[in-house]
């Protein structure tokens, strides 16, 4: 096969010009940004996989496109390597430079890549590209397939599907269906076995019901709950809001992200009973949250830290009850909940981490354990087995059928990334086998009261951080003035990070009593207004703020 790299350049004056000159950002997930200035950046990418799925032998390379948690007019890419991880970091450097080059420089650039990576761009490439159901991405699709065809490389498309699900056929495709066939259908039947197997035909214990609302957010996880629904055999009884038919735009006023930050249930929530189990999953449904209202109409939310540490007690357990021995750990970011990261540790005595902001970070450390739970306080995560931990499980099998349970799970839970859908299964697994409600499951630990807040900066930049974002090293004095107003705050805690899917600033404040907090910070808030280089309205300053 040969390769005129000119053909490059030639789809991308012809059809996909660069028509910005502002730096473009590899950011906590892929690139995002205003979908009208993302054709290039889809092109390019599509010739980025092309090459990464040759430099990697011809396994089958994963995108996705979705601006997951943000508005409508957002769209982004996400990178899928061949094993369902986020892409390598060092292609991330990779992808950045191939954005921001001119068009005229492009051909040049991507011989330079072929040139350093030692590709052999006659080899064979396999790229499987899917989209959320934002009105853009399909315009956007088309942009990543020409850059696979510019390459000559072979492209799949997958039409509209959640970003697990394409990990999900990524990595069957690279098993050789051992983890899976890579077909939509393949993988309801894989969740839906293993979810009634492990039922076993006992819908209801305990406190437990059997029913819910699942909160779409207005994308691609609605479409896909109402197809899990046709397919299950009545194994769960699921009411679907915000389905994205009609005026109802993806994450707006709903979904994952608006129920954890703004700490209250979708606007377009029915009334339910109170203590009615409710989830909220993100527009491309990589991220869940719980919630319910108890009998005074107060709301109160389970997040990601919640859904860890129900999972980490309960296979704890388990694997003790097995006669195993497995090395068990926990993965978290700054934004866990203090009183959640002493659960853990004290209570549960399961080793926990921090790592920085991303569940590519989480991913990779939770690799290190035999069993690693990671989830963000977001409620984006999963749990990774190691090949060891699988091999003894299955050992197991054979002398105590209680280790059936966890090769069950194992099925279930959707290894490669953080998977709403699957998420949700799991818990309902465990709630169903311990017979809890969200009462039970609430009272496990208290959360510290905590608020984020988004400010507006002339360049987000200007902010790095160290120590899994942790501690702000610039602007220079930032972090000495955070500490200072933290220390007035009985069990404060506070930081600030530059996002790195939107263009804001990010202050997270947690303290013993929610005026405590809301206090806190807003005095955070302000100083990065005024440290930071602040562009936004000004600060909504609480009821009793003492500043
Ligand atoms: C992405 C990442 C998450 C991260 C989130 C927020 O989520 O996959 O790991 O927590 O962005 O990142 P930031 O605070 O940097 O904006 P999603 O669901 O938007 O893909």
């Amino acid at each position: 096969m040969s390769i005129n790299l000119r053909t490059v350049y030639a789809f991308a004056r012809e059809m996909y010009p660069k028509i910005t000159t502002e730096p473009i950002q590899y950011g906590t997930a892929g690139f995002r940004g205003k979908a009208e200035f993302l054709d290039s950046v889809m092109f390019r990418m599509g010739v980025l996989a092309t090459l990464r799925s040759r430099f990697r032998g011809g396994s089958v390379i994963g995108v996705m496109i979705t601006a997951s948690h943000n508005p409508e007019p957002d769209n982004g890419v996400k990178l899928i390597d061949p094993k369902g991880e986020m892409l390598e970091p060092s292609w991330e450097t990779i992808a950045t430079d191939l954005v921001n080059v001119s068009d005229q420089d492009l051909e040049q650039q991507v011989a330079k890549i072929i040139k350093d990576n030692q590709i052999d761009v006659a080899s064979s490439s396999h790229v499987y590209v899917g989209m959320d159901n934002r009105y853009h991405s399909p315009r956007l699709l088309k942009a990543v397939s020409d850059g696979v065809i510019a390459l000559k490389g072979n492209v799949r498309e997958f039409g509209i599907v959640t970003t697990p699900m394409m990990h999900y056929f990524v990595v069957s495709a690279n098993t050789k269906e051992a983890y899976g066939k890579p077909t939509e259908e393949g993988y309801y039947k894989k969740l839906i076995s293993a979810f009634e197997e492990l039922r076993d035909g006992c819908l209801e214990k305990g406190n437990y019901r059997n029913y819910l609302v699942f909160d779409g957010a207005n994308g691609v996880g609605a479409r896909k709950m109402l197809q899990f629904i046709k397919r299950m055999n009545k194994s769960l009884d699921i009411t679907v809001i915000n389905q994205g038919i009609g005026s109802g735009k993806i994450n707006e006023d709903c979904g994952a992200d608006y129920v954890k930050v703004q700490q209250r249930p979708p606007k377009s929530m029915p009334s339910v009973e109170p203590f009615t189990r409710c989830v909220s999953v993100d527009g491309d449904a990589d991220r869940v949250v719980y919630f319910f209202t108890d009998d005074s109409g107060q709301f109160h939310l389970l997040d990601g830290d919640r859904i860890a540490t129900l999972v980490a007690g309960y296979l704890m357990d388990l694997i003790k009850s097995c006669e195993i021995n497995l090395r068990l750990g926990l993965v978290q970011t700054a934004y866990a909940n203090g009183a959640s990261t002493d659960y853990i540790e004290n209570e549960l005595k399961v080793p926990v981490s921090c790592v920085p902001t991303g569940v590519k970070h989480l991913h990779h450390k939770a690799l290190e354990y035999d069993v690693g739970i990671y989830f963000e306080a977001n409620g984006h995560g999963t749990i990774v087995f190691s090949d060891y931990a699988k091999s003894v499980i299955a050992q197991a099998v054979t002398t105590n059928p209680k280790a059936k349970t966890l090769l069950l799970l194992i099925d279930l839970i959707n290894e490669t990334v953080g998977d709403a859908i699957s998420d949700m299964l799991l818990v309902e697994t465990i709630l169903n086998h311990k017979g809890w409600d969200v009462k039970d499951w609430i009272s496990t630990y208290n959360d510290l009261p905590n608020r984020q807040l988004k400010i507006k900066v002339k360049d987000r930049n200007v902010i790095t951080t160290t120590d899994a974002e942790r501690i702000c090293v610039k602007p220079v004095g930032l972090q000495d003035e955070i500490n200072m107003a933290v220390s007035n705050y009985k069990r404060g805690r506070a930081f600030v990070r530059p996002s790195g899917t939107e263009d804001v600033v990010r202050v997270y404040a947690e303290a013993a009593t929610k005026e405590d907090t809301e206090n806190l910070s807003y005095e955070v808030g302000l100083l990065v207004q005024r440290l930071a280089g602040g562009v936004g309205p000004e600060l909504t300053k609480p009821n009793n703020a003492h500043l």
